[in-house]
């Protein structure tokens, strides 16, 4: 028997409907925004045989070298999201200043396009993250007040991941049509896991209850009575969806050289955890979830512990 599978443009327009005040515009947005990491797919596909890959020979704003594989993604997201008209304010990792888009959209997107984008070098999955609030209280919100927040991955198979704060779905994009399909409705993240995910070339660097706390790792089992293995990919999306779908622990710790650590709240720290926190799982900057953090910049970094519930709160007893 043929049983139809629910397209992303179905199931956005599902939830949708449950708001009486809805104009079909969010859909659009993120119906619009599906469509631009298509392309951004299909680009990366081809990494290895068009001229794509490689420094741009400028720096971000964090003086990060930008790939021209990330100037692409970020002209592509600009475009596609300012011609639905939704959009007030787009800010992204790769811009210095946010653009002001149109007076009347009603949401500011903030994005990083093409998250972790050297390792498209290696063939290594990379992803897109977004966040999205409403635009009348201003750029400076907490990430509490999210509206929606997702990422895609660009991987052995490619998943738009997102929130509307109603749970976490995931669909998978089926190459044949060209449509993310419903594949991991209602995601929820194991009580405890295996892994944990840290760059632990940065260890002498750390406090020593961190230090301790991973050591600890090595020797004891978690809270399933199993041993941990260690996994640490170094592009955020590809940590961030294993941690969500097997459990474990992801760390992005403040050291010696970097006291905020590397990740950036607006772009990556509050849409990760608020699907992390939406998924049942827990999520911790500086002692509390990043989401109540009234931001100070647009580009502000936050160190970020994150995972399943109860290996956040083993790392929270060890780690003062
Ligand atoms: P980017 O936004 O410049 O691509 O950097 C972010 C990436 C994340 O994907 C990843 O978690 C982190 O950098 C890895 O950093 P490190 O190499 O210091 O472990
Ligand atoms: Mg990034």
């Amino acid at each position: 028997m043929y049983t139809k599978p629910t397209s992303l443009t179905e199931f956005i327009l599902e939830e949708e409907r449950q708001f009486t005040d809805a104009t079909g515009g969010f859909t659009l947005l993120l119906t619009q925004l599906a469509y631009a990491t298509k392309i951004i797919s299909s680009h990366i596909s081809k990494a290895g045989l068009v001229d794509i890959l490689g420094s741009s020979g400028t720096k971000n704003v964090f003086s990060d070298d930008v790939q021209k594989i990330d100037i692409f993604s970020n002209s592509v997201l600009v475009d596609i999201l300012s011609a639905t008209d939704q959009v007030a304010t787009i800010a992204s990792e790769e811009l210095e200043e946010p653009i002001q888009v149109n007076d009347n959209g009603k949401y500011i997107v903030y994005m990083d396009p093409l998250d972790g984008s050297s390792n498209t070098a290696v063939n290594v999955s990379v992803g897109t993250i977004f966040s999205i609030y409403r635009a009348e209280k201003g750029l400076l919100q907490k990430g509490g007040q999210q509206i929606a927040a997702g990422y895609v991955i660009y991987g052995s198979s490619d998943m738009f991941v997102y929130t509307c704060g109603q749970g976490v779905n995931g669909f998978t994009l089926d190459p044949s049509i060209g449509s993310f399909l419903l594949s991991h409705p209602h995601i929820t993240i194991p009580e405890a896991g295996a892994t944990y995910s840290v760059n632990e070339a940065y260890s002498p660097l750390w406090d020593v209850s961190l230090q301790n706390y991973i050591a600890s790792l090595k020797t004891t089992q978690n809270a399933l009575g199993k041993a941990y293995k260690a996994r640490y990919v170094g592009s955020m999306v590809s940590d961030i969806h294993r941690t969500l779908l097997t459990g474990g622990i992801f760390l992005y710790p403040k050291d010696q050289n970097n006291i905020d650590g590397k990740l950036r709240l607006l772009y990556e720290v509050n849409p990760m955890s608020f699907i992390i926190e939406q998924a049942g799982g827990r999520t911790l900057s500086n002692g509390k979830s990043p989401l109540t953090i009234t931001p100070s910049s647009i580009h502000q970094k936050v160190p970020i512990v994150l995972g399943s519930p109860a290996c956040v709160a083993e790392y929270e007893e060890k780690v003062r």
